[in-house]
């Protein structure tokens, strides 16, 4: 235990001392106060479009916090939006793309100072970053088996990124890694202990909610509205093509009939559900489907559905240009959000944000919480009704 803490606390006095030197060779303390402080993230690799929202409302709800408790003015470090392992267009470029070709940061800023990347650029020059973190698990459940939260600088475990967003003029004063396990406010600790000015978090996904679904959470929440120009092209699509009420499906598929076997219906099945609810939906025909299936499940899909209205959206070459893969995913969340009724993937977190766009705006909530059920698991558990709260 004394060996761990005087490690610790050598690294963060030559931190300190390191700051104070280059801070005052172009700056001087009192003004240097007053300037903000960044924090930049990134989430392991692999990981989609709609978990990495979650987990900007996780750092978003850390900045809160630290701005309460901070002398300093801290903000957030938008990170770019880079070659998502979902996005499966291979002739078009996805890569450093602005938070604000899929939001409106304008709204988001009005809850939560963030800039995105290229302002940080612009703010810090090519400094170095004060701090590199990488958070990774403390050891297995056998070792580590009461959960309470805590963090320890430790030795690094696996791969380390140092390169982040395939930028190669990012650099460090200091790179250590930490065992964490808790709520991302606990990051404040790492802050209060490092005391850098700018700090970049990797795998920011393992600091966890501090209230799930709370005010704070909804608040964020609601700040995340799509960018105005995706609006606008859904709103075409639904004028040309969805004039009546119609219903909404999403079926996630790919990696996750193989990931849940048990909760995602075959096509065959998908179909029958689908007709299920529409003959309970009196009068209604029309349902869109919202989905990142191969063609060929689409067209069987369209077969067993040939009663009805089946509509989806599918990109013209500009709008795929312009909008890209993530573009594309939004506008049919868009649509979803908006349908008379919805019913989405089990686990699918595609469809948990579909929910809480269609809480936002009001739905009653059986026309939002409703799931696919597998073949074999006609009676399976429904979506928890995380309500809006104001
Ligand atoms: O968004 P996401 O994290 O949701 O990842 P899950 C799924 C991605 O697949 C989306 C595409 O971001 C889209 O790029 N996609 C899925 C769709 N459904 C649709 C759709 O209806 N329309 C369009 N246009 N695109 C998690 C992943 O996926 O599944 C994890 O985040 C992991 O990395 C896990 O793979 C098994 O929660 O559904």
């Amino acid at each position: 235990f004394t060996t761990f803490l005087l490690f610790r606390c050598s690294m963060c006095s030559d931190l300190k001392n390191h700051l104070s030197d280059e801070g005052e060779s172009f700056v001087s303390h009192s003004v240097f106060d007053t300037l903000p402080r960044f924090v930049l993230y990134d989430v392991n690799k692999p990981e989609g479009f709609n978990l990495r929202r979650d987990v900007f409302i996780r750092m978003a709800s850390f900045i809160h916090y630290l701005n309460k408790k901070s002398k300093y003015q801290w903000i957030l470090v938008l990170p770019p939006w880079h070659r998502l392992y979902h996005w499966r267009s291979t002739n078009i470029m996805q890569d450093h793309l602005p938070w604000s070709l899929f939001f409106n940061v304008e709204s988001i800023k009005k809850t939560t100072p963030v800039v995105e990347l290229h302002e940080f650029f612009q703010i810090n020059k090519l400094r170095s970053l004060d701090a590199h973190v990488t958070l990774q698990h403390f050891n297995s459940f056998e070792e580590n088996p009461e959960y309470f939260d805590k963090w320890e600088i430790t030795n690094c475990k696996g791969h380390v990124q140092s390169e982040f967003w395939n930028l190669k003029n990012l650099t460090y004063t200091l790179s250590l890694c930490i065992s964490f396990q808790g709520s991302s406010t606990l990051l404040a600790e790492i802050i209060e202990e490092l005391q850098p000015r700018t700090i970049i978090f990797d795998h920011a996904e393992l600091a966890l909610h501090n209230f799930y679904s709370g005010k704070e959470y909804w608040a964020i929440r609601k700040s995340m509205q799509f960018s105005n120009n995706l609006h606008e092209v859904a709103k075409g699509f639904k004028k040309k093509y969805l004039k009546q009420d119609y219903m909404c499906a999403h079926l996630r598929r790919r990696d996750f009939v193989y990931g849940h076997p048990n909760n995602v219906p075959s096509i065959k099945e998908t179909a029958t559900q689908i007709k299920d609810k529409l003959n309970l939906l009196n009068n209604i025909d029309t349902v869109y489907i919202a989905t990142d299936s191969s063609k060929e499940e689409f067209l069987e899909l369209c077969e067993y559905l040939q009663d009805y209205k089946v509509f989806k959206f599918i990109a013209d070459e500009e709008t795929l240009n312009r909008y890209l893969d993530g573009g594309i995913a939004i506008i049919d969340q868009i649509i979803c959000s908006q349908a008379i009724y919805f019913i989405g993937t089990s686990h699918s977190t595609f469809s948990f944000r579909i929910q809480e766009e269609r809480e936002i705006l009001g739905f009653p909530v059986e026309t939002t919480f409703n799931c696919f059920c597998g073949d074999n698991n006609k009676e399976c558990t429904q979506p928890t009704k995380w309500r809006l709260v104001e």
